[in-house]
């Protein structure tokens, strides 16, 4: 067979059904090979910025492999943003990338470039495609490394002119090596530190979510009455925001964090990246520390962690809750999050943090996901959503929310989807709602019309006491029903809480077609929680 077909049918063999990408000439042989068969899609997004998000928001909304198909070095280029973000978070991804014709590489062609170094910047592993000799085995090592825990993006380079080569091997599945729990004297050193403590606490960040060990963490902190606070930007919620040991994100503040967990003697950092932060602070954690996850690279130098090992994260943490069935005897109340007042209704505007908390308890089954800036910290405070279904950037990256929604809707047809959005970072890769609109999506994108950058201006305030002119984004006034025309979408603006509430009871709980809610917000009006943010 010919290696492309060995590719799809490889793919297809390990449960991939579908291929985002934005092709070229060097994609030809993959598109016409995808168009003959009904076992695999090729989903065209109008840009790389687009397709890598809608990939991205895919994979984690189906907890499984995303593909994503990227044209020569301009296209693989235009998507690295998102391959970072998808790196930072940990999604398995698979990034098909276009190789150049091997009889004419000695010519510089057209598009060429050194698309390995490139991609090797973002993704933890690239193969290149050089023979057929060795394609099958290639084509599968770069398959397994995408699905081995711990994940980040991978490149598999894919010469056109190879492509049509025949090949003898048999596609199959491939055989993925998994974590395991811990060593006895590890689950009982583990166990210890955590009966020791007087006041411990969890901090969860995405390993949780990949591992299917949400159940597990709230199993093991109820019987600890421990909080699970959630490291700031995780990507993924990992336990769910109604649990009563849930203790909500941890703001992106260092000196906000530290004064948050000051009152823990233990903390047990359960995967991700200790805690990414924005600005810098003079501040420091004063608690001992332990680390469980996935990804030994991922622990950062300078924290000294008093026991740390690299396991699967259920099966590590239901030895060390066993083990504390028999040790444990606490009865410490379970930490309250701190609570706020909801401001009062107006006629004429609606404030933000009412507009969050209107939206949320009319979506509270909905997957989200929240790129809303400012507004972020209030939809944590306020929302109530199971494990896995509130998705972020996690990396801080702007612009990856209103694609990454469109993967999610793709990924999950049969549940109501939201995407909110500040107005800036809804236009980074709006391209995407065309992808939704040809893929007959009904999903709901709500944009927090401010015309500002207010996050920047937080910012600013907060490093040099002012806001900047730069930061306010009219004239002219966006017009987000011309957006939504340009993509076939719905559209509807309300200005006050009357409007929203009567556009939400014709909506109902599901959206029947793809629509646009634009909310329109007095910038001089902040979240709630705003402070939370620097
Ligand atoms: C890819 C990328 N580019 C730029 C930024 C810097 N940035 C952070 S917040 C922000 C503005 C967000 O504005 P908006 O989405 O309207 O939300 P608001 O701050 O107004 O609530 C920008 C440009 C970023 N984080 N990521
Ligand atoms: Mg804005």
């Amino acid at each position: 067979m010919k290696i492309i077909d060995f590719l799809l049918n490889t793919l297809v063999a390990n449960d991939v059904n579908r291929i985002f990408g934005n092709p070229g000439t060097t994609e030809i042989p993959l598109v016409a090979a995808c168009e003959k068969r009904t076992d695999i899609k090729y989903i065209v997004g109008l840009s790389e910025i687009a397709a890598v998000p809608m990939a991205d928001g895919y994979a984690r909304a189906t907890r499984s492999l995303g593909v994503v198909n990227l044209h020569v070095a301009p296209g693989l280029g235009n998507g690295m943003g998102a391959l970072y973000t998808a790196g930072v978070v940990g999604v398995p991804l698979l990034v098909l990338v276009g190789g150049q014709d091997r009889r004419f590489l000695h010519t510089d062609p057209i598009l060429w470039g050194p698309v390995e170094q490139m991609a090797s910047s973002v993704c933890k592993e690239v193969y290149t495609l050089h023979t057929e000799y060795d394609a099958a085995a290639i084509i599968r090592r770069a398959l397994r490394a995408a699905i081995t825990l711990p994940y980040s993006p991978v490149t598999l380079i894919c010469p056109p002119d190879l492509m049509e080569c025949e090949v003898e091997s048999v596609p199959r599945r491939v055989e993925v090596p998994r974590l395991a729990g811990l060593a006895q004297v590890d689950v009982e050193r583990y166990a210890d530190l955590l009966t020791e403590a007087r006041n411990p606490a969890f901090i969860a960040a995405e390993d949780i979510y990949w591992n299917d060990a949400s159940i597990a963490l709230e199993k093991i902190a109820s019987i600890l009455c421990a909080p699970v606070y959630v490291a700031p930007y995780t990507g993924v919620l990992p336990i769910s925001s109604a649990s009563p040991w849930y203790a909500g994100y941890l703001p992106p503040s260092f000196s906000q964090i530290a004064e948050r967990l000051s009152n823990h003697d233990m903390l047990l950092f359960l995967g991700g990246r200790g805690l990414r932060t924005t600005l810098y602070s003079e501040a420091r954690l004063t608690s001992r520390t332990a680390w469980l996850g996935n990804n030994a690279s991922a622990i950062p130098s300078g924290d000294e962690y008093k026991l740390s090992c690299v396991v699967d994260l259920r099966l590590a943490l239901n030895q060390i809750e066993s083990q504390l069935e028999v040790e444990s005897s606490k009865t410490t109340a379970p930490l309250i999050r701190p609570e706020f007042d909801i401001p009062p209704s107006e006629e004429s505007v609606v404030h933000p943090t009412r507009a969050v908390h209107i939206l949320l308890r009319h979506f509270q089954d909905a997957l989200w996901v929240d790129e809303s800036g400012l507004s972020t910290s209030d939809v944590r405070q306020w929302m109530q959503l199971r494990a896995g279904e509130y998705l972020i950037n996690g990396s801080g990256g702007i612009g990856w929310g209103l694609p990454a929604a469109v993967g999610v809707a793709l990924g999950q047809p049969g549940r109501t989807v939201i995407a909110i959005c500040g107005d800036g970072s809804s236009l980074y890769a709006s391209e995407a709602m065309w992808t939704a609109e040809n893929r007959g999506t009904a999903m709901l994108i709500i944009v927090l019309s401010n015309r500002r950058y207010a996050t920047l201006n937080a910012a600013a305030e907060k490093l040099i006491s002012n806001s900047l002119s730069s930061f306010t984004i009219e004239p002219p006034v966006l017009d987000f029903s011309g957006l939504a025309k340009l993509y076939g979408w719905a559209h509807a603006c309300t200005a006050n809480e009357l409007d929203l509430e009567g556009f939400l009871s014709n909506i109902g709980p599901k959206p029947t077609r793809n629509t646009l809610l634009e909310i329109i917000l007095d910038p001089a009006v902040k979240p709630v929680t705003a402070f939370r943010h620097f």
